[in-house]
């Protein structure tokens, strides 16, 4: 089957334009566009890729869906490099999605601009119609074994909203811009920010630039939607999600390149000559507040204030490309930097000297290369930027090794490109003086720093970052497919029929509460009924049965449930045992003086959470919170994990969590050591282990990879296999039973 890879992003990479009756196709700029299409540009000579049909790209137009309707009846929708498929969300809809929830909510809250932030109501089910349309479009053209790549913050709720109607589709989504602290993302109100991180996951893998946006991501999943991950993969009730890093890079040959054409070295010849071969200092930057501007207009004032002697030796040339005018927060930003402007040209500029040129304006490709060649200093200067590809082509650029890069820590480049002199943005001094600094900075120093750079540019470009993103997308989608075969199906409950008949002895280890009984809102409740206690009762009267019953339960409950059968016991998790006949045993001897101090914890959250409760167990303490007010329950059970946590590090018990229980047991005690005890007394034919939680991991660990181990539920495991509920297990026992009387009665 072809593959087909389906961008979707919140515009189309082209602006479409009418000239003679013809649609004419200009690429627009961006760093997401330059990157797409760098990638499909050379994915196109690389034979292992030459199988994928021309990607489709959908995203919305910037004409009427009338007028492109009589534009597409002349022109041809296709592109050299992508199919495009449009999208139209009327004007109105727009404003509130587009101006409103992206960019007048998300970008600022995103960007660390916490009080430019607008939640009105408007915006957000504005948006949450604009992400239904693409995901209506999407659907259209979807073709079972097409990989669905989404694009950036205009469209968190998209991946869920597809995986409600394409529960197999391989779903990627990468975010663009920085993923915020908890702190700031818990300001969104509650609905909409549950809405939004369910929404990203229903892809299967999603991206960030840097480590910290993932932890920041992972933070709020497990504060907001209690999904906890081990090793970057979210384990939700149904699907598991991975999360990880892949910063986004530029087509480094075509940067490296640009000082060999003819033309680019004229336009750098232009704007050297232009400023009477003055050092020229560069920045490029969308308009936008979280670029920067202001403070580096006012660092690039200090600086001329306390280094005198540059003057009229230096000229900043400062690029300022039209982006979201319309918006108020961009109107006053481009306001103050035009202020600023005249104000620093006026204070200091000579007749012959000016010391700031500005333009608001895009440049063509080649302008902007001569730029980057005529410049000896780039500085890029963002209060919070995701990545910030400007800074990374600058230095690809430089073929010749020379200019300083000036960079931002809290640009999510820095953590790439850390032989820059690397700023704090707020701080005028700080950058003046690396201004300073870098203009004269030996060239053997600026070749050695940026050689470093370079050779880490050439060897992960966009090309490399595509193709990583694109991969990691198909191996998540080759592990669930592993992952869904492990369902206990007819197949496989007849293959365990098979081997249990054959066999001349077996361990049948269970768990209890969630798999032998359903979880019942007070433990007290889940009392064994009649047809249990019947079913374990034949289970272990089977001479060839050596069944364990495997449960965090103190000892006097097991005793009085199952005392008189003739079955083993495990209770608090491992920590007592009793062979059948025998008596109970501890299995390992640890002590339980941190329970008084995490006692201590336990009670103080039960005040301050009506409804939780303690329940205390020789070496275990577990704090129940299922009949807490849902949210608050939720909330204490984060802020408790914490607290134990921290005071785990000096006292000698672990934390782990339950269904709607935090448990806290003695180090060293876990199922699997217990159940380690029958499986070393003898070798078995046929071992059987079930459990329904965490806790039940360490059993599935130590059972051999040719005998079953089968969790409840669909959470990723270290199992065998599933069952997907809990009555399963009890029909499954039940065939077991039966298949034995059936083979009595032959
Ligand atoms: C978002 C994130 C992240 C700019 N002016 C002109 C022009 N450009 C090109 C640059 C560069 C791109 O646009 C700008 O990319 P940035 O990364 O600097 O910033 P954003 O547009 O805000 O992009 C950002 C990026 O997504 C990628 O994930 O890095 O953090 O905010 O490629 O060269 N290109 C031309 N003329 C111009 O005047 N030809």
């Amino acid at each position: 089957m072809k593959k087909r890879l389906i961008l979707i992003s919140n515009r189309l990479p082209f602006n479409i334009i009418e000239k003679d009756g013809k649609i004419d196709f200009v690429p627009s700029a961006g760093g997401l566009v330059s990157s797409i299409k760098s990638y499909v540009e050379k994915s196109k000579t690389l034979t292992d890729l030459s199988a994928i049909e021309p990607p489709l790209w959908i995203g919305t137009a910037d004409v009427s869906e009338e007028r492109f309707m009589k534009l597409h009846e002349t022109g041809n929708l296709y592109h050299d490099d992508f199919e495009l498929s449009p999208v139209f969300i009327p004007p109105a809809m727009y404003d509130k999605y587009y101006n409103g929830f992206c960019n007048d909510t998300i970008w600022p809250l995103f960007h660390y601009f916490p009080s430019y932030a607008k939640f009105p109501d408007e915006y957000f089910t504005n948006y949450v119609q604009a992400n239904n349309i693409f995901c209506d479009k999407v659907l259209k053209v979807y073709k079972p074994g097409d990989i669905i790549w989404v694009h950036d913050y205009h469209l968190l709720l998209l991946p869920g909203l597809l995986r409600k109607h394409l529960p197999d589709a391989a779903i990627g989504f990468f975010l663009h811009i920085p993923f915020p602290s908890f702190e700031l993302f818990r300001l969104i109100p509650s609905k909409w920010r549950k809405e939004l991180l369910s929404g990203l996951l229903g892809a299967d893998l999603v991206g960030f630039h840097t480590n910290d946006y993932v932890q920041h991501f992972l933070k709020s999943i497990r504060e907001i939607l209690g999904y906890d991950n081990t090793l970057r993969v979210i384990s939700t009730p149904d699907r598991s999600v991975t999360v990880d890093t892949f910063p986004i890079s530029i087509d480094f040959s075509k940067f490296n390149k640009a000082s060999t054409d003819v033309q680019i070295c004229s336009e750098k010849s232009i704007i050297k000559e232009g400023l009477h071969n003055v050092k020229v200092i560069i920045s490029v930057d969308r308009l936008d507040y979280a670029k920067g501007l202001v403070n580096r207009l006012e660092s690039f004032e200090f600086f001329l204030e306390k280094y005198p002697l540059h003057r009229a030796n230096v000229t900043y040339v400062l690029l300022v490309v039209p982006s979201r005018d319309i918006i108020t927060k961009y109107a006053e930003t481009k306001k103050e930097i035009e202020g600023l402007v005249s104000r620093i040209n006026g204070k200091y500029g000579t007749l012959g000297w000016t010391p700031i040129i500005y333009q608001y304006k895009p440049l063509d490709f080649k302008k902007l290369a001569g730029l980057y060649l005529a410049a000896d200093v780039a500085l890029i200067t963002p209060m919070r930027d995701g990545m910030n590809l400007v800074a990374k082509e600058f230095i690809a650029t430089r073929a010749d090794k020379r200019g300083v890069l000036i960079l931002a820590e809290t640009a999510g480049a820095s953590s790439e490109l850390g032989e820059a002199i690397l700023v704090n943005p707020t701080d005028h001094q700080e950058i003046a003086d690396a201004i300073a600094l870098s203009l004269d900075m030996p060239i053997e120093e600026q070749i050695k720093r940026n050689e470093t750079m370079q050779q880490r540019l050439r060897e992960y470009d966009v090309m490399k970052w595509a193709e990583d993103f694109l991969t990691q997308l198909d191996q998540k989608k080759l592990k669930q497919e592993k992952l869904k075969v492990k369902i206990v199906n007819e197949v496989i409950q007849n293959q365990i029929l098979e081997r249990y008949e054959k066999a001349a002895n077996r361990l049948i280890l269970l768990d209890y509460d969630g798999t032998l009984a359903p979880i019942a809102a007070l433990p007290h409740l889940a009392i064994p009924d009649a047809e249990l206690l019947s079913l374990i009762k034949m289970l272990s009267s089977d001479e060839k049965n050596e069944v364990v019953l495997i449960s965090g339960r103190p000892v006097n409950v097991l005793e009085n449930w199952f005392g008189n059968l003739n079955v083993n016991l495990v209770a608090e998790h491992g920590a007592f045992y009793k062979k059948r006949d025998a008596r109970w045993l501890q299995t390992v001897q640890v002590n339980a003086d941190w329970k008084s101090e995490v006692m201590q914890v336990l009670q103080l959250f039960t005040e301050r959470c009506p409804g939780s409760f303690v329940e205390e167990k020789a070496l275990s303490l577990a704090w129940h919170y299922r009949n807490a007010g849902k949210d608050l329950g939720f909330l204490r059970s984060r802020e408790l994990i914490n607290s134990l946590v921290e005071i785990s590090s000096h006292l000698n018990f672990q934390v782990i969590e339950g269904n709607k229980v935090i448990e806290t047991r003695a180090r060293g005690v876990d199922k699997g050591s217990a159940a380690s005890i029958w499986l070393k007394q003898k070798k078995y034919s046929f071992i059987l282990g079930i459990g329904d939680d965490k806790t039940d991991e360490d059993l599935f660990r130590v059972i051999p990879p040719t005998e079953y181990s089968i969790r409840v539920g669909l959470a990723q495991s270290v199992s065998r296999f599933n069952l997907k509920h809990q009555k399963d297990v009890i029909a499954l026992l039940h065939k077991l039973i039966n298949s034995s009387v059936d083979l009595l009665i032959d």
